[in-house]
C-alpha cells in the first residue's frame, strides 16, 4: 500500500478504492469507530465466484470451480474445493502432510458453513486425511457445532473415515531438523503455503465456506488455532456475505476476525473496506503486530470480493465468470517480515 494512501487510511477520509480485483466499484472509508455506508451500492451481481487463501489454493478453485460451473451448490464446492491440499502430501500445512505439533503429531482443525448459517467444525483431530469431510458431517448430521479430539476422531470413524498416519517423511525430517535447536519460531509467507479459507457464491446466489489446516508448525500439544472457530477464521451470512482467515489463529479469534468483516458489510462497506478496518482492528489491538501475518479474504452477495494482510506476501485466488486469477493482496506495513 502506498505511504499516502496508508496516511489517508490512518486519518480515516474518503479516497476512491484501488480495485486489487477490478470489479468493485466504491469508495473507501476506514473508521472502524463510526462505520458509514459505501457510497456507491449500485453493482452489477457477479456469480459464480470462489475466492481461495494463499498459491495452492488455486488448484482448489479449480475443483470448486467444476462444482460451480456445473451449477452444483457453493457448500459442495467449497467442500470439494479445499480437499484438494487437504490431500496433496506436498501442502505441509493442511491435511495429510501437514507440519506436527511440537510432539510429532500431526492436529488437524477445520470448519464449514452453509447458506442457511448451519456450521461444523472439527478441532485437534488426529489420523482423518479430509478433515473438512468430518466437519459437514458434524453439521449434517449431529445437533452439535463443533467435535474435539478423541470425540471428533471417533465420530469420523462411526461414519466409516479410515485412520491414517498424516506424519509424511518430508514432514517427519522437517520435524527432526527443528528439534536439533527447538525455537518455536513459526515463518510467516516464507513457503506461500498455509491454511486454506475459501468462500464461494454460487449461480443462485447463495453463499457457503469452508476453512482447514494442520495450524502452526511446532504448536504446543493441544492449540487450536482459530481456523475450527465459527466467526474467527469463517463466517457466512447467506443476506450480506463471507469471509474468511489465515495467519496467526490468536490474533483472529481475540477480534472474531470473519464475522467482523460480515459485519463491516452488513453495515455497508465492500469487502475490501471490511478487510482492512478488520486487519486494522488487530493492529489496533496488538502492539507487536509488525512481528506476525494474519489475511483476510471477504466475498459479498453481489460478488464483489476483498483481501487485505498484515504483511506483505499474502496471495489469493479469485475465479468468477471472466477471469481465473492469483493475486496479490494489498497488505498495512511495506516491510517484510519474515517470522513471529
Ligand atoms: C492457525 N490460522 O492455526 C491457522 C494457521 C495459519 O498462517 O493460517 N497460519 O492459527
Amino acid at each position: 500500500m502506498s505511504s499516502r494512501r496508508k496516511f489517508i487510511l490512518k486519518l480515516g477520509i474518503t479516497i476512491p478504492a484501488v480495485s486489487i480485483l477490478g470489479v468493485q466499484a466504491c469508495t473507501s472509508q476506514v473508521n472502524s469507530e463510526k462505520p458509514e455506508k459505501s457510497e456507491n451500492k449500485k453493482v452489477n451481481s457477479i456469480k459464480p465466484v470462489v475466492l481461495s487463501t494463499w498459491s495452492f489454493g488455486f488448484a482448489a478453485n479449480e475443483k470448486a470451480w467444476e462444482t460451480l460451473a456445473s451449477s452444483g451448490s457453493a457448500l459442495d464446492a467449497v467442500e470439494q474445493g479445499v480437499q484438494i491440499p487437504e490431500s496433496d502430501p506436498n501442502v505441509t500445512s493442511v491435511g495429510f502432510g501437514g507440519l506436527p505439533d511440537r510432539d510429532g503429531n500431526v492436529t488437524l482443525d477445520s470448519c464449514i458453513m452453509d447458506k442457511n448459517g448451519n456450521a461444523g467444525s472439527v478441532a485437534f483431530l488426529q489420523g482423518i486425511k479430509n478433515p473438512i469431510r468430518v466437519a459437514r458431517l458434524v453439521m449434517e448430521k449431529t445437533p452439535h457445532v463443533m467435535l474435539a479430539g478423541k470425540g471428533a476422531q471417533d465420530f469420523a470413524i462411526s461414519e466409516g473415515f479410515e485412520i491414517e498416519d498424516l506424519l509424511t517423511d518430508k514432514a517427519r525430517k522437517r520435524w527432526n531438523e527443528w528439534k536439533t535447536d527447538a525455537n518455536y519460531k513459526p515463518e510467516i509467507n516464507v513457503e506461500d503455503h498455509d491454511t486454506i479459507g475459501m468462500i464461494a457464491l454460487d449461480k443462485n446466489g447463495d453463499l457457503s465456506g469452508a476453512c482447514t489446516t494442520s495450524g502452526l508448525a511446532w504448536k504446543m500439544h493441544g492449540r487450536v488455532g482459530d481456523s475450527p472457530i465459527i466467526g474467527a477464521a469463517l463466517f457466512v451470512d447467506n443476506e450480506i456475505g463471507a469471509a474468511t482467515a489465515t495467519g496467526k489463529g490468536e490474533a483472529v479469534i481475540k477480534t472474531v476476525g470473519s464475522f467482523l468483516i460480515v459485519e463491516f458489510m452488513r453495515q455497508g462497506k465492500s469487502p475490501q473496506e471490511a478487510c482492512e478496518l478488520a486487519v486494522k482492528r488487530i493492529i489496533e489491538k496488538n502492539p507487536d503486530s509488525k512481528n506476525f501475518q494474519v489475511g483476510y479474504l471477504a466475498l459479498n452477495k453481489q460478488g464483489q470480493t476483498g483481501a487485505y494482510s498484515i504483511q506483505k506476501g499474502f496471495t489469493y485466488n479469485v475465479f468468477n465468470p471472466t477471469k481465473k486469477e492469483q493475486n496479490k493482496s494489498e497488505h498495512y506495513y511495506e516491510t517484510d517480515v519474515r517470522t513471529y
